[in-house]
Formats: structure tokens, C-alpha cells, sequence
């Protein structure tokens, strides 16, 4: 205590808010351009970030989220894996009054006590963007269009909202039919995998690719290419994220579109660690402004991206 009494107040002043993030994982481009922001703007902003990487799976997040509360760090924030299961870990880091930021994907609980604030993208709007642009591609083809479809990884937010807003759109018209639809974790690896089984079973008769990500879109388009196939032309390909791959794939004329999800949440979570820091009351829901790019003004757009 007479230690402590002595330290200057500037040093007090100093004392680093300490962020705890538990990251899903490395799994797209995305996630890494995500991981990037986060590290860079808390640096930046001169926040001790303590920083986890879950490799997808659930219980890795819980037990980095419970070795936050344990070292008592000032803020927790996380990008859940899937929606489900978050009550009793969210209970816990109230219990020790820790405040919960929510990054990127939501949880599906009643309470919204549990958490400050949700920071991140509308991701039926999202899939409702792809829905709509597919619509107009398609609106003088008189026959059926049979999709298939990659979804993200199983009982994650933008799998569970991207399905659901695309459908609710191509529901519209009984031409669309979605004939196949898998999970491909939002991988390349599992993409390509996946687009090959789809092309084993269903070959010529697939008219559109529509994949929940980027990443599973470019491990798709290697799928099909090795079957003798044209991307973007045999099969119409629409994916979401928006990240330089998936430009450089439109550019070289192999993706049709791609729907923006921004991971770039980096500078305005630090903001709301020092606004809760500083008793600000924060909106409850934070969402992205995107936009959505077709293959034709890929090569305009590449040098203004960046992610
Ligand atoms: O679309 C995908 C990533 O949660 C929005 O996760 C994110 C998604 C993103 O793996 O590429």
C-alpha cells in the first residue's frame, strides 16, 4: 500500500485497459483481414489486447473466454463460432462484472444483458443481396435454375442468415430450385471438396453456385475447372466477403459477383472499450454499411479494397 501511494498519478493515468478477444479461428481470408484490424487498432490505440484463436470450435472460445475472467481483464469481446450454447460462460463474465462486446457474429440468447453491444454485419441482408442480384441475372431465362449452394460453417449466425435471406428472395420465383446444399465450414479446402461432390452427382444440370463465402467460392471454382467447366460462364458463381481473392477471381473473369462483408470491426471496438471504460451508454446493435460488387467493375474497384 505505501508502494502504491507513492506511484506518480501520471502512471495511474497510464494503466492499460486490457482487451480479452477469443477470434474464431484462421479459416478465410476474411477471418485473417479480421484478426489484422483487430491487432493493428489496438496497438493503435494503445489497448493491451490478449488474443486467442479458437480454431472453430466452440468450447477453445469458452475456455479462452473463462481465462479472460479469470485474469480479469477490463473487457471481453468474441466472435461466436455458432449462435448456441453462450448462456452459462456470458453469466460467468457478469458474475465478475466483466462487460461482453460481441464482434462480427451474434449469439442467440433471450437475455441481451449478457453482452453490451453487437457490432457487425446484417447477414440476411447480405444473403438477400445475392438473392436479388441472381433474380435480375436470371429474369429472361425460361427454364429452371438449379442452384447449389456452400453454406458456412453449421449453426454460425452468417450461414444460418445468409441461406435464410437468399431463399427468401429466389422463393419469389418456382424457377429457382436450390438441388443441393452442404456445409463447406468456410474453407477453400472444404469448398472444393464439397463442389466436387456436387459435380460427381449432379454435373451439367447445375446452373449457379451460390457459396456463403469467398474462400469456399475460390476452392469451388478449382472444382470446376478440374471437371472441364467454365466458372462464371457454365455455372454462374455469387459468394460473399468481398476480399482480394475474390477480386482478383472476378477480374480474371472466373466469379460473377461478390456480396461485401466488411471485417474491418477493428477501430470501432477499441472505440467502445474506452466508451464502456468511460460510462458511455453504447447502442445495443452496431452494423456495417456494405455494398455488393459484380465482376464488371472488379478491376476498378481492386485498388480501393482493403482487405
Ligand atoms: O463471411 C467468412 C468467415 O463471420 C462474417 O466468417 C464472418 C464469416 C465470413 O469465415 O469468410
Amino acid at each position: 500500500a505505501a508502494l502504491s501511494g507513492m506511484l506518480p498519478l501520471s502512471a495511474l493515468a497510464q494503466k492499460k485497459l486490457v482487451l480479452g478477444f477469443a477470434q474464431v479461428g484462421a479459416e478465410s481470408e476474411w477471418r485473417t483481414a479480421n484478426t489484422e484490424s483487430i491487432k493493428s487498432s489496438a496497438k493503435e490505440a494503445g489497448i493491451d489486447l490478449k488474443f486467442s484463436d479458437a480454431q472453430q470450435k466452440q468450447e477453445n472460445q469458452i475456455k479462452a473466454i473463462r481465462s479472460y475472467i479469470a485474469q480479469k481483464v477490463d473487457v471481453i469481446a468474441f466472435s461466436p463460432v455458432v449462435e448456441s450454447g453462450w448462456e452459462t460462460v456470458l453469466r460467468e463474465a457478469k458474475a465478475a462484472k466483466i462487460p461482453v462486446v460481441l464482434t462480427d457474429r451474434s449469439v442467440n440468447t433471450k437475455d441481451d444483458s449478457l453482452y453490451v453491444t453487437f457490432m457487425g454485419s446484417d447477414f440476411t441482408e447480405e444473403g438477400r443481396k445475392a438473392g436479388r442480384w441472381l433474380v435480375e441475372k436470371m429474369k429472361d431465362q425460361k427454364g429452371e435454375v438449379n442452384i447449389v449452394e456452400l453454406q458456412g460453417t453449421v449453426g454460425s449466425a452468417p450461414a444460418i442468415d445468409r441461406k435464410k435471406g437468399f431463399e427468401e428472395i429466389i422463393k419469389a420465383d418456382p424457377k429457382f430450385k436450390i438441388i443441393r446444399s452442404q456445409t463447406g465450414d468456410f474453407t477453400r479446402a472444404k469448398g472444393k471438396e464439397v463442389m466436387e461432390a456436387f459435380l460427381k452427382a449432379e454435373g451439367k444440370k447445375i446452373n449457379v453456385l451460390f457459396a456463403h463465402n469467398d474462400d469456399m467460392a475460390i476452392g469451388a471454382i478449382q472444382a470446376i475447372e478440374e471437371a472441364g467447366l467454365k466458372p462464371a460462364k457454365d455455372i454462374t458463381i455469387i459468394s460473399i466477403d468481398g476480399v482480394k481473392g475474390a477480386f482478383e477471381a472476378m477480374i480474371a473473369g472466373k466469379l460473377n459477383v461478390s456480396v461485401e462483408c466488411s471485417p474491418l470491426l477493428g477501430p470501432q471496438l477499441m472505440q467502445a472499450v474506452k466508451d464502456i471504460k468511460d460510462g458511455k451508454t453504447l447502442p445495443k446493435r452496431i452494423v456495417t454499411v456494405e455494398g455488393i460488387f459484380p465482376m464488371e467493375v472488379a478491376a476498378k474497384e481492386f485498388p480501393n479494397r482493403k482487405y
